[in-house]
């Protein structure tokens, strides 16, 4: 197996912290994704990493059905529930977390167009939604040790890739001081290993 991605990307962290938690050894391939496009989509015809190649060359992608094909693959540390409302409740996360990685991520992209074709009423909407998931995060995590069902999951894992990428993008927007409880969160996950091992570089 290998893995493609970036060390800056947060969706591709999110992959490397399960492989890590489950102690799946896996090549892991670090790409410029703003100049491999063209090799992206030979294997990702959305042109996004991460990517998973199988031994059979078979690829699995997006970030969210490798971590589930992942979770799936060893008995080791299940990360996402068998079924029911906590199966749902921490897919409902990943979606929260993978949608404010995903307008962060788009800001960003957008900061790198010419200034005179920057769009700043979308950034605003853009930053709107950082601004919302950032507000459901603590309210739905309230003072619980972890997102769901007080246990450690791929919902806290999401969490804390999303929250280091803004944190890496925009050290700006002081999410820590307006949410407590996800600062508290996000320190306890940034002293696991798996997260020390991923994180992204010096911006
Ligand atoms: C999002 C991946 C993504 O946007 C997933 O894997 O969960 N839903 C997908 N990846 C970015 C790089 S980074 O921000 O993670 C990407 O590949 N952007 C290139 C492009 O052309 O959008």
């Amino acid at each position: 197996m290998k893995l493609v991605g970036s060390h800056g990307s947060p969706f591709a962290r999110k992959v490397r912290v399960v492989m890590a938690e489950k102690k799946i050894d896996c090549q892991f391939e670090s790409i410029n994704v703003a100049e491999s496009h063209a090799q992206t989509q030979q294997f990702n015809p959305l042109g996004k990493v991460p990517y998973l190649v199988l031994d059979g060359d078979e690829v699995l992608y997006d970030s969210r059905v490798i971590v589930e094909y992942l979770d799936n693959l060893t008995p080791v540390h299940r990360l996402i529930p068998a079924s029911g409302r906590p199966r749902a409740e921490v897919k409902v996360w990943e979606a929260l977390a993978d949608g404010m990685a995903d307008a962060a991520g788009l800001i960003r992209m957008e900061s790198m167009r010419p200034e005179s074709q920057r769009n700043d009423a979308w950034v605003a909407k853009q930053q709107s939604k950082i601004d919302a998931a950032l507000a459901a995060m603590s309210a739905r995590l309230g003072e619980q040790p972890f997102c769901v069902d007080g246990k450690y999951s791929l919902a806290d894992i999401a969490v804390g890739c999303a929250l280091g990428y803004v944190s890496w993008r925009f050290p700006h927007i002081d999410w820590r001081t307006l949410y407590p409880n996800l600062a508290a969160l996000a320190d306890k996950l940034s002293a696991r290993a798996s997260f020390a091992d991923t994180a992204p570089p010096p911006a």
